[in-house]
C-alpha cells in the first residue's frame, strides 16, 4: 500500500454574484458566512443546482432555456471547507482539479493560488506551504465567459446560426456546442465539471504511464508490447523502481517485472505469446489486460497507477486504391485486418456536461453496439469525454475517432497565449486519452477547413484557414512526440483535392437534408439548394467517397418525449415550444425530405411517424449503398448518434433513451452480413451481400416478388458462398421479370439467418398501392415479470410495425419492420430496471 491519500472534495456551496462584486465583498474569505449560499456536488452543474432549489425552470422544460439566459452572465463563485490530511516532511500536498469550466480564479484560505481559462485541461496546486492544519477554506471565482472576451475581434462563420455567432466561443476554450448549435440549445455551463480532490504524495509521483503495441506478427500469435513510466522526482527519492504486472482476464500473469527509474523515467519492453487481443465485436473479443505500476522506492511504494489496457494495432491505410483510379483508401486496419467502419457520430450527451454518468454513458454505447456500430466519433464541438466513456468503448470493443474540440470556426491563432494554451490542452488531453484500445484516431477539428475551402470558392479567394496552425503543425507534431502509433487526421472532412473530396480522406455528404452541392473535384462549388428533388435520399447513391464521416436526416423523438417535454397546450404542430425544440433553420427543413417519402403531417402523431419513417429509411438506402461500395467506401458514420436535450434533430436515439425507428433500421442496415437490393440504371435489380466477417459464408437466401396483397408472383433460392470481409452480387433480376408496379414488393430471407430480412420497394412510401388492415393478430405472452413475447402476424402486407413502451429502459429484440402478408413474428421485450405487464404494450403500423 503507498502512503498516499487522496481525498475528494465533493461538497461544495454555490453563490452568484455581480461581475466583481465576489472579490469585493471578499467571498474568499475563510471566515465569511454561508448565507444565501446554496448546495453544489462536485463535479456538478450551476444549472441543475439552481434548478434543484428552484431558482430557474427545468432548463429543459418548455422553452425554459430563455428563462435560463441570465446564468451565463453572472459571476459564480463555489466554496467549499476541507480538513488537510498530516503530512511528513518528505510529503506534499496536492490540490488536483480535473476540470475547470472555464475562467476560473482559485482561492485557498484567501489568498489567490492561481488561474485557470481551459475547461479542457487539469489544474494542480502544490498546496503545501498554503494549506492549514485543520480546516481550510477553498473557493473558486468562475467569471462569464462572455466578458472576459469582449475585446477580441474576429468574426465566426454564419453557419451554426446568427445569435450564435456574437459569442466570441472561438477564443473561449470552452465545449462550443454549449452556446447552442443546430441541435442544441444555448446554456453554456460554468462550474468544477471534473473531479476535484486532495492528495498526499511522498518523494516522487508517477506522472505518466503509456502502454502501447508497438508490434503484432501477421499470425497474431506474438505481440511486443511497450511500457514507459514518467516519473517527478520531488523529494529525498532513493533507488527508484516500478514493479509492472500485466493480468489477463482470466488472472493470468503475462508481466510481473521490475524497472529501474533513471532521470525520472523507466521502460520496459516485452513480448507476450498467443496474446488475447482486442477486436470490434463482429470480429471478436474486446479482450482487455490490468496494468498496474507501483513506484517504489527501496521497500517503500510511493505511488501506484492502475490501467485496463489492449493489446491491438490500428492504423490507417491510404494506399491507393487498384480498382478505382486516382483514388486512395481510408480505412482503418485493426490488427492488420482492414475494417469498414459502421458507427455514429457522438455529441455530449447533455448540455450539463457534469452530469453524465456511467449510467447515462452506458445506456447509449450498449445501444451502439446493439445497432451493430464498431465505431463512434466525438465530434469536435462537444467535450472530451468522461474517463468512463472510454472506459466503456474499451468494454464494448467500440473504436473512437476522436476530435480535437475545434468546430465549425476560425480560431485564434496569431494569440501567443491562445496557442500556449492549445499546445497544453492537447498533450494533456493526448497523455490523458492514449492509453486506450478504443482509441483509433486523433483529428484536427470538425469542418474548419472544409468550410474555409467553401469560403474561399464563393468568394473566389484563397484565404488561409486561421487555426490550421493547430491541425497542420501542432498537433500532428504532438500525436507523433506523444502518441505515434495512434493515426493523425487533420480535420473532419478533409483529404484530396478539396477537403470533402470524394476521391481521398473522409467525407460529410450533407446533399440530403442541408442541400449542399456534391463535392465538386474540378468544377467550381454549385448552390445550396434546397428543392425535394436536391435533398432526397436517393441521392446518397451519387456519394463515391471513401469513408463518409457525416450524413443524417432530422426525425422528431417518439410522442412520450414531446409530452414530457412539450406543455399541454404546445402539443400541436408547428407549436412555439415544439418549434424551439427544432434548431436548424429554416424550421420546416424536413418538409422538403417529407414531400417526396410520406407526404406532408397533418397531426402531431403523424409528424413523429413521417420524420421518423424518412429518416429511417433515408439511412438505410445510404448505408446500404456505402457498404456496397466496400472497400472502395470504407466507413459510415451517421450524424448522429445522441442529443444532448429533448429536441428535433438527427439523433438515432432520443436525449432520455427512447429509440427512433432509424436505431432498428440502422441496426439491420449495419448487421455484420448484410444482404440489399439495388436497383440498376437498366431497370433490373441486384441482391448484393456485404461479409464484414472474417469467415467465408454461405449465403442460402430466397428472393420472392409478391403483391402487397400477399400473392406470390415468383420465387428464386440463391446459394452463393461469399469470401471473408467481401461484398458480392449473388442475384440480378433482368427488367423482363420485373414487370412491377406500386403494388410488387421484393423481398428476401435467409433460411439460415444469417442476413436479417429486407425488401425492396418500386415506388416512394406515400404511394405504395397497399390497403392498410385495420387489425392485426396480436398475441401478447407474459413470459417473466420483466419480460413479454409479442406474437404478430397479418393477413396483408404491413409497413412499420412497431411497439411502444413508456419507459426507456426497455429493450426489443426488434422493432419498426415490416411484416409481409402471412409471416409470424416474435418480438422479446425486456426491461431489467421495471415489471412488465400486458398492457404497457401498445402495437402500431402505418
Ligand atoms: C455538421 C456537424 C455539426 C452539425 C451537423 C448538422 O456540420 O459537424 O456541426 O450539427 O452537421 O448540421
Amino acid at each position: 500500500m503507498t502512503s498516499n491519500i487522496r481525498v475528494p472534495l465533493r461538497r461544495w456551496r454555490l453563490k452568484d454574484f455581480d461581475e466583481g462584486e465576489g472579490a469585493a465583498t471578499r467571498a474568499f474569505d475563510p471566515l465569511s458566512t454561508d448565507d444565501g449560499w446554496i448546495e453544489v456536488a462536485a463535479p456538478g452543474d450551476v444549472y441543475l443546482a439552481l434548478a434543484a432549489v428552484g431558482r430557474i425552470p427545468d432548463p429543459f422544460s418548455d422553452r425554459a432555456e430563455q428563462a435560463c439566459a441570465w446564468v451565463k452572465d453572472r459571476e459564480w463563485w463555489w466554496r467549499t471547507d476541507f480538513d488537510a490530511p498530516d503530512i511528513a516532511n518528505d510529503q506534499r500536498l496536492i490540490l488536483d482539479f480535473e476540470g475547470l469550466d472555464t475562467y476560473a480564479a482559485i482561492w485557498l484560505n484567501g489568498d489567490l493560488l492561481g488561474r485557470s481559462d481551459n475547461m479542457f485541461r487539469a489544474v494542480r496546486f502544490d498546496v503545501t506551504a498554503r494549506a492549514r492544519r485543520g480546516r481550510n477554506r477553498l473557493a473558486v471565482c468562475f467569471s462569464p465567459p462572455s466578458s472576459m472576451v469582449a475585446d477580441q475581434k474576429m468574426p465566426l462563420w454564419s453557419i451554426i446560426g446568427d445569435p450564435i455567432q456574437q459569442t466570441k466561443r472561438n477564443f473561449i476554450r470552452k465545449a462550443q456546442f454549449g452556446w447552442g448549435w443546430d441541435w442544441g440549445p444555448s446554456l453554456p455551463t460554468v462550474g468544477i465539471w471534473k473531479p476535484v480532490s486532495i492528495r498526499t504524495e511522498t518523494s516522487a509521483a508517477l506522472q505518466s504511464v503509456k502502454f502501447t503495441t508497438l508490434d503484432l506478427s501477421t499470425t497474431h500469435d506474438r505481440a511486443k508490447i511497450s511500457v514507459e513510466i514518467e516519473v517527478e522526482v520531488f523529494g529525498d527519492a532513493q533507488q527508484l523502481s516500478a514493479q509492472v504486472a500485466l493480468i489477463g482476464s482470466a488472472g493470468d500473469n503475462c508481466i510481473d517485472q521490475n524497472v529501474t527509474v533513471r532521470n525520472g523515467r523507466g521502460r520496459l519492453e516485452a513480448t507476450l505469446e498467443n496474446p488475447r487481443l482486442w477486436w470490434t465485436p463482429e470480429l471478436g473479443e474486446p479482450a482487455r489486460y490490468a496494468l498496474t505500476v507501483a513506484l517504489n522506492s527501496q521497500d517503500r511504494t510511493l505511488d501506484q497507477r492502475a490501467l485496463m489496457v489492449g493489446i491491438r494495432t490500428i492504423a490507417l491505410d491510404q494506399s491507393p486504391d487498384p480498382e478505382e483510379q486516382g483514388a486512395t483508401f481510408f480505412r482503418f486496419v485493426l490488427n492488420g485486418v482492414p475494417i469498414f467502419a459502421r458507427g455514429a457520430c457522438w455529441i455530449p450527451a447533455s448540455s450539463f456536461v457534469a452530469a453524465v454518468d456511467e449510467a447515462h454513458y452506458r445506456r447509449l454505447l450498449e445501444a451502439a453496439v446493439e445497432a451493430n456500430m464498431n465505431m463512434v466519433r466525438v465530434w469536435g464541438g462537444g467535450v472530451y469525454e468522461h474517463d468512463a466513456f472510454y472506459d466503456l468503448c474499451d468494454e464494448l470493443g467500440l473504436l473512437v475517432w476522436q476530435d480535437f474540440m475545434f468546430a465549425c470556426a476560425p480560431y485564434p491563432e496569431h494569440d501567443p497565449l491562445f496557442v500556449d494554451n492549445v499546445a497544453a490542452e492537447v498533450a494533456y488531453q493526448i497523455e490523458r486519452l492514449r492509453h486506450h484500445p478504443s482509441l483509433a484516431l486523433w483529428c484536427g477539428n470538425n469542418e474548419n477547413q472544409v468550410v474555409q475551402g467553401f469560403m474561399n470558392a464563393l468568394k473566389k479567394r484563397n484565404d488561409p484557414l486561421l487555426g490550421d496552425l493547430f491541425y497542420a503543425q501542432m498537433m500532428p507534431a504532438a500525436v507523433a512526440k506523444l502518441d505515434p502509433t495512434t493515426p493523425y487526421w487533420p480535420g473532419s472532412p478533409f483529404g484530396g483535392p478539396s477537403a470533402n473530396s470524394m476521391i481521398a480522406g473522409d467525407v460529410h455528404d450533407w446533399t440530403v437534408w442541408h442541400g449542399m452541392p456534391p463535392v465538386p473535384v474540378d468544377r467550381p462549388v454549385g448552390k445550396f439548394d434546397l428543392s425535394p428533388e436536391s435533398v432526397a435520399y436517393t441521392r446518397y447513391a451519387e456519394d463515391s467517397g471513401r469513408f463518409i464521416s457525416e450524413y443524417g436526416i432530422q426525425a422528431s423523438p417518439v410522442m412520450t418525449t414531446l409530452m414530457r417535454c412539450l406543455p399541454e397546450d404546445q402539443r400541436y404542430l408547428s407549436s412555439p415550444a415544439l418549434l424551439n425544440r427544432i434548431k436548424d433553420r429554416p424550421k420546416n427543413k424536413v418538409d422538403a425530405m417529407l414531400v417526396s417519402v410520406t407526404g406532408m403531417p397533418r397531426t402531431l402523431e403523424q409528424y413523429v411517424d413521417y420524420t421518423q419513417i424518412t429518416q429511417a429509411e433515408g439511412l438505410k438506402f445510404g448505408i446500404e449503398h456505402f457498404r456496397r461500395r466496400k472497400p472502395h467506401c470504407s466507413g459510415s458514420l451517421i450524424w448522429q448518434l445522441n442529443d444532448c436535450w429533448p429536441g428535433v434533430s438527427w439523433s438515432l436515439i432520443d436525449y432520455y433513451g427512447f429509440a427512433k425507428a432509424s436505431s432498428f433500421y440502422v441496426r439491420r442496415a449495419y448487421a455484420p452480413v448484410m444482404a440489399s437490393f439495388k436497383a440498376t440504371d437498366d431497370g433490373s435489380v441486384e441482391l448484393w451481400v456485404v461479409n464484414d466477417s472474417l469467415n467465408s459464408i454461405e449465403a442460402e437466401l430466397e428472393v420472392a416478388l409478391k403483391t402487397f396483397s400477399g400473392e406470390r408472383v415468383w420465387s428464386d433460392s440463391v446459394a452463393k458462398s461469399v469470401g471473408a470481409n467481401q461484398v458480392a452480387v449473388v442475384w440480378r433480376s433482368d427488367a423482363t421479370r420485373l414487370d412491377v408496379d406500386s403494388r410488387h414488393v421484393l423481398t428476401v430471407r435467409a433460411h439460415n439467418n444469417l442476413v436479417p430480412p429486407n425488401r425492396h420497394f418500386f415506388a416512394p412510401i406515400k404511394d405504395l398501392n397497399r390497403i392498410t388492415p385495420s387489425s392485426m393478430e396480436i398475441e401478447i405472452e407474459q413470459s417473466g415479470a420483466h419480460e413479454l413475447a409479442v406474437h404478430l402476424s397479418s393477413k396483408a402486407y404491413l409497413y412499420f410495425v412497431h411497439l411502444l413502451v413508456a419507459d426507456e429502459r426497455t429493450r426489443f429484440s426488434d422493432n419498426y419492420f415490416d411484416l409481409a402478408g402471412g409471416e409470424k413474428r416474435t418480438v422479446r421485450i425486456t426491461n431489467e430496471s421495471a415489471p412488465l405487464r400486458r398492457d404497457d404494450v401498445v402495437v402500431r403500423w402505418r
